[in-house]
């Protein structure tokens, strides 16, 4: 079984519109799905064929609705309640760009996380593999990730993937335990890592990855590009990965999908190259896809194929 964690999960709300016009009124018909980054994950996965089950922090009306669209869309969960409000994330589609409103989330109280805690780690011990995305909610501190890291290792799961960012991210790589993978896009990597790099300069990427400490101990690292892939390390190993030119729709959530590539491939322990192609195509087929986390399976093999992975 596949465990995702998402902490801050959303009622993810998309708007299509011509234009965006500022400082005047823009009507739009709303299309809305349960998100968060994790629950992007759960869904790709669902759609893979992989037993998956969502958890992490649900609350108030927004949560109770959350929790039904996932029944509806047969994707088990198991959260953890609280009594704040489950946060909603609006994602507005307009001339070619993408302006994403993500709420903060609700407040967290020290009592909900401890009893989060014990909930996880009754999961953890029946998961293969987990994943962690995304941001923390108000009152959930920086280090909860890298709690979940020694939890998930005290049960005997050893590939927890991480996808994270900022001071989360940095608590991740400082502790004892490390994650067995970590996702992180260029701009996050180029604030981790003090640079300015652009998606075109793959190898002085894995040149920077290589040389940083905070890094060394992480076997999988994966810097995902955006429409040019992803460049990846796996331990002495190096790889980029590029996709063929195709028309994105909306891009939300490719990250995720990407990241239900990779915990695909390594819950079928699959050879580097095979999970590299699953990933990026998923990431792909979910930019085709007005959809947010949503791909159309029906056209993965063919995707999987288009993908170049060259090593570095
Ligand atoms: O990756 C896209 C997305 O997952 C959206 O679905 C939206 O819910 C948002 O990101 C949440 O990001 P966050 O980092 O705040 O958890």
């Amino acid at each position: 079984m596949i465990l995702t964690v998402t902490m801050n999960p959303s009622i993810d709300t998309r708007y299509k519109l011509e234009s965006l016009i500022i400082d005047d009124v823009n009507r739009a018909i709303a299309q809305r799905t349960p998100g968060g980054k994790g629950l992007n994950v759960a869904r790709v996965l669902s759609q893979l064929g992989d037993t998956v089950l969502a958890t992490g922090l649900l609350g108030g009306y927004f949560g109770s609705y959350l929790a039904q669209c996932l029944d509806e869309e047969g994707i088990a969960h198991q959260f953890s309640e609280i009594s704040g409000e489950t946060r909603t994330c609006l994602s507005i589609l307009h001339e070619n760009k993408q302006t994403e409103i993500l709420e903060r989330g609700p407040e967290v109280t020290e009592a909900e996380l401890q009893k989060f805690f014990l909930h996880f780690d009754l999961l953890a011990e029946q998961a293969d593999v987990i994943t962690i995305s995304g941001s923390l909610p108000q009152g959930v501190p920086n280090s909860t990730y890298a709690e979940l890291l020694r939890r998930s290792a005290c049960v005997g799961c050893k590939q927890v993937l991480v996808d994270s960012s900022g001071l989360a991210l940095e608590e991740i790589l400082k502790a004892e335990v490390h994650p067995y993978l970590v996702k992180i896009n260029l701009s996050e990597a180029n604030a981790l890592l003090r640079t300015q790099l652009e998606p075109t300069e793959t190898k002085e990427i894995i040149k920077v990855l290589r040389t940083n400490e905070k890094l060394h101990d992480v076997p999988w690292v994966v810097v995902s590009l955006g429409s040019y892939g992803c460049v990846a390390t796996h331990n002495d190993m190096a790889y980029c990965a590029v996709p063929p030119v195709v028309e994105a729709v909306n891009a939300t959530g490719s990250g995720d999908a990407m990241l239900a590539g990779f915990a695909d491939g390594l819950a079928h322990s699959k050879d580097d190259v095979s999970i590299l192609r699953t990933s990026v195509a998923c990431g792909t087929l979910n930019a085709m896809d007005l959809k947010t986390g949503h791909i159309q399976i029906e056209k993965l093999k063919n995707m999987k194929r288009a993908i170049q992975v060259s090593c570095l």
